[in-house]
């Protein structure tokens, strides 16, 4: 059995008995991808996830790809490309992808299932996999040859890159000074040096695709004034994608980093050999906007990535904890002859199980709850019906999923090892790579302060409350009707508070917002709670969607039996125990969010 633990009975529940998915799968859009069938390929693909895909996690990353200055290469090892090719030949990457470009329609409720599978498992596998998801911002969003161009490019399987970050311009993408050319055959030469940019070289692929943001001459400042181009590794014939001439854009150096090392990290250089070539896509200067659709994909990639490492690493922990055996039980303390026990019969083990178990699988909840909004945008517009305010939602969450879904995996993951003692300080466990592998989560695709302002200023101001207000009704009509009964009470009190707790940070940032308009450093106060309001927002929602899992569980427990007395009875207790003692803390984050000062602003320097 490899490192990966899979929680494909949780991912059903939160699908098939919370969400209601079965209502969905099979219907409209989806009429390809029933109920059954979703088992199957879940089932399929987890048991692919914990031993084919898992079987070149820890290998690669004791022995990461090297890059050769000479050739520009960075070869993957064999490993590695064993789990990747077991991946690609199962197929399952086209799910989603656009039936004429050689895709099948299928719920992103579904996609995001499988992506938590295979993300906690190796995530590395499923970035390098993307280059087909690419090639629909190519089908979508391109001129007609390049929609040709994007079936090629699924049919081939090429790999992509999304190339934004250069070495002054990471968390400011329109400082980019990378630039773009016109050429007389209407094609682009692109000049400059991007960094950090994942799978810009590997030989999992004939050939890469890199969408590329740069700034045409002449073109204005900051993110309107870039342009989004595909630039490829090789030119080729785009009819029938045989590959031409090597097009100049090389790796220069790939990065030596703290984990993920399964995953190229490339300085790329563009145009400094020989002319990189590029081409415009969809023929009109409208970057930024076209690349987030790609960022916004990637974003819940990057939550759901993060969520599936701390699920795989509680299960480790709980694994461990309860074969670990050290010391007597506490209530015994007198009694110096006292049998040992395992270490889960210890009230600060359990408290950090619980706490690891809670998150994981409320955040889960949220990845799921998120992807059903996904779903229902699909569907409305595959009736031909305005999905706005759906969008709207979706774009609520996503800071959430990618924002506080990092951080808040990351600490935990801090409890999984904490559960091992000093084993989890050993490579012998997956937990110290599990550590280095997620950190990357808080800081690419927008770190988390990026995250915190996009909630508040974008999601919020600019969307004038309305997809705030449409979660909070969401989340007083479920407390109205008091699922879960008696059992809940206390928990839904909890929520209720906590939600109120909530609206008033809200508030007090927005009063500070206003405040502007007479000192505009008020702005600051805003700034030092945007963090703050992204964590408590992701508590809230997550704690509502636990209790949402948990009202469910409390219906079924009467007629339950075996393994689902045991299962829903975890859904109960994880709830109640979120409720009590993580929610709380809304309270203590309004406290901070209402008394903020500019203190910290006004200090000197020299002072810190
Ligand atoms: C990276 C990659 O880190 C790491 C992992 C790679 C893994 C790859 C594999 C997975 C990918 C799979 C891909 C599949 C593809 C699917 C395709 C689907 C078709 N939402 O506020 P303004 C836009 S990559 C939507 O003034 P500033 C919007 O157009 C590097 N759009 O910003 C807006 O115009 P308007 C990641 C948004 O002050 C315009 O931007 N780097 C959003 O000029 C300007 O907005 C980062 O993420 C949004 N939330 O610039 C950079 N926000 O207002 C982080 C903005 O008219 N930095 N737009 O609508 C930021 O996000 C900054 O806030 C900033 C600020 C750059 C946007
Ligand atoms: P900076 O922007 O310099 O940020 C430094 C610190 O300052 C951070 O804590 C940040 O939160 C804070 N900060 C910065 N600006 C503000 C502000 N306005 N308000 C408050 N706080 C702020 N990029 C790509 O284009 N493509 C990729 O495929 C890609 N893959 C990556 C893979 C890895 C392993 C890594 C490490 C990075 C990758 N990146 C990629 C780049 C990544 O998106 C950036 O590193 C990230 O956006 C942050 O930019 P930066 O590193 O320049 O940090």
């Amino acid at each position: 059995m490899g490192h990966y633990k899979s929680n494909l009975r949780d991912i059903e529940f939160n699908l098939f008995e919370v969400l209601g998915r079965d209502q969905v799968y099979g219907t409209g859009p989806f009429a390809e991808v029933d109920v059954d069938t979703a088992k199957d390929i879940l089932g399929e693909l987890a048991r692919l996830a914990e031993h084919d895909l898992a079987d070149s996690f820890t290998d690669t990353d004791r022995n990461p790809p090297v890059f050769d200055p000479k050739t520009s290469t960075a070869p993957l090892p064999d490993s590695f490309k064993k789990s990747y090719a077991a991946f690609m030949d199962a197929e399952y990457w086209r799910l989603g992808l656009p039936e004429e470009i050689g895709g099948t329609t299928a719920p992103r409720s579904l996609i995001w299932s499988l992506a938590e599978l295979v993300l906690g498992s190796n995530p590395a596998v499923w970035m390098y996999s993307c280059g087909p998801a690419f090639a629909r911002i190519l089908f979508e969003e391109g001129t007609e040859e390049q929609q040709k161009i994007a079936a090629v490019a699924v049919e081939k399987q090429w790999g992509a890159t999304m190339v934004l970050t250069e070495p002054d311009a990471g968390s400011d993408v329109g400082a980019g000074r990378s630039k773009a050319v016109r050429q007389e055959d209407g094609s682009w030469h692109i000049e400059g040096v991007k960094r950090f940019i994942t799978s810009g070289e590997h030989d999992l692929s004939d050939n890469i695709l890199h969408y590329v943001l740069a700034r045409p001459e002449g073109a204005g400042p900051g993110t309107k004034g870039l342009s989004l181009f595909v630039v490829p590794k090789y030119e080729f014939d785009p009819a029938t994608g045989e590959l031409g001439e090597r097009n100049g854009v090389y790796a220069t150096n790939v990065e030596h980093k703290m984990g993920l090392k399964a995953s190229n990290t490339c300085e790329l250089t563009f145009g400094d050999k020989h002319p990189a070539k590029g081409w415009l896509i969809g023929d009109r200067h409208d970057g930024i906007r076209q690349m987030f659709r790609i960022i916004e994909f990637a974003r819940m990639m990057v939550g759901t990535k993060a969520i599936a490492t701390l699920s795989t690493g509680y299960l480790n922990a709980l694994e461990y904890a309860k074969e670990r055996v050290q010391g007597p039980d506490l209530a015994k303390f007198t009694d110096k002859s006292a049998p040992k026990v395992t270490i889960t019969h210890h009230p600060d083990v359990r408290r950090s199980l619980m706490t690891q178990k809670a998150y994981a699988e409320g955040m889960r909840a949220l990845v799921l709850y998120t992807a059903t909004v996904q779903d229902a945008i699909q569907a409305a517009e595959a009736r031909g019906e305005d999905a706005k305010q759906l969008h709207g939602l979706n774009d609520l969450l996503l800071p959430i999923v990618k924002g506080y879904g990092s951080e808040r995996s990351y600490e935990q993951l801090a409890q999984s090892l904490q559960t091992f003692g000093g084993s989890g300080y050993l490579q012998e466990y997956p937990i110290e790579q599990y550590i280095r592998d997620a950190k990357i989560d808080t800081l690419y695709e927008g770190t988390t302060a990026i995250q915190g302002q996009d909630f508040f200023f974008r999601k919020i101001v600019r969307d004038q409350g309305q997809s705030l207000t449409a979660l909070s009704e969401e989340i007083k009509k479920f407390l109205a009707e008091a699922p879960g009964g008696e059992e809940l009470a206390a928990a839904r009190d909890q929520l209720a508070r906590s939600a109120a707790d909530l609206e008033a940070i809200v508030g007090a940032m927005l009063t500070d917002l206003a405040a502007t308009e007479q000192d505009v450093r008020s702005i600051y106060k805003v700034g030092l709670n945007s963090t703050r309001l992204l964590l408590a927002s992701g508590d809230v929602v997550t704690g509502y969607l636990l209790l949402r899992g948990a009202a469910v569980a409390a219906e079924k427990l009467p007629a339950a039996s075996g393994r689902d007395t045991a299962f829903y009875s975890g859904k109960v207790a994880a709830a109640k125990f979120f409720a009590a003692t993580v929610l709380p803390e809304v309270a203590t984050a309004r406290a901070l969010a209402e008394a903020v000062t500019l203190d910290v602003m006004d200090l000197p320097e020299e002072a810190f």
